[in-house]
């Protein structure tokens, strides 16, 4: 009799929001909680600043070095493709992947530029696997505004980011698989309301194919 072992999948979460929203802080804290709970997970953050297209697109950000829209755009998601099979094998092998800005970031952030629409920027993400759950930071601007300040990268103005808060709240309202969270809650507060989801989406997936945009 032949036992055939089968491997529940692991949940592809993302998290996304504007710069200061407390992204980066917990993710950390997630992964540590979920490890701690003896769950495969893994944290990660795109862009991956690593690779070599990653180094480009550091020093784009930084502003040393220029690129067009549609360049950079198209590295940001090769940033993503590189990265790709690896996230794949090890979800299909039962890993949860906690990962800080993906996608979405990427459409956001292109789309609000002027002579770039949603359409185009969506094409070169079909076929990327699509979070079972991306959370949505938000915090009030008045909170944002007590927050440590902007560092000096491109995006770190805020115009930019206030295109941003509302593209991505209108991209919330409209998808069934994203959650809004109320940032301006104290970190522990948020953390413990962020891991309810996630243990429930971890549970809820195990069967279920993973889907692709
Ligand atoms: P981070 O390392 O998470 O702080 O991200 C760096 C900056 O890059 C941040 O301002 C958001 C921006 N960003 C992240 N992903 C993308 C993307 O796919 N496309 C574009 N245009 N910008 C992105
Ligand atoms: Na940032
Ligand atoms: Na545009």
């Amino acid at each position: 009799q032949i036992v055939k072992m089968i491997v529940k999948r692991g949940a592809l979460i993302v998290v996304e929001g504007v710069d200061r929203s407390g992204k980066s802080t917990q993710c950390k804290k997630l992964v540590e909680t979920l490890k701690e709970k003896g769950l495969n997970v893994k944290g990660f953050n795109f862009p991956d600043r690593t690779t070599a297209i990653g180094k480009v697109i550091d020093e784009y950000l930084k502003e040393s070095t220029s690129l067009s829209d549609e360049v950079i755009h198209l590295l940001f998601t090769a940033n993503r493709w590189e990265k790709m099979h690896e996230i794949k094998k090890s979800l299909t092998e039962g890993t949860t992947w906690i990962i800080d800005r993906y996608t979405y970031s990427g459409i956001v952030f292109s789309s609000i530029k002027k002579n770039m629409s949603l359409e185009w920027c969506k094409m070169p993400e079909s076929g990327l696997p699509k979070p079972d759950l991306t959370f949505l930071l938000m915090v009030d601007d008045e909170a944002l505004s007590q927050r440590p300040g902007f560092g000096n990268e491109r995006y770190e103005k805020s115009e930019i980011q206030k295109k941003v808060k509302e593209m991505f709240s209108d991209m919330c309202t409209k998808e069934d698989t994203w959650k809004l969270v109320d940032a301006n809650k104290p970190i522990k507060d948020v953390h413990d309301s962020m891991l309810q989801d996630i243990l429930k989406v971890i549970e809820g997936v195990k069967n279920r194919d993973l889907q692709y945009f």
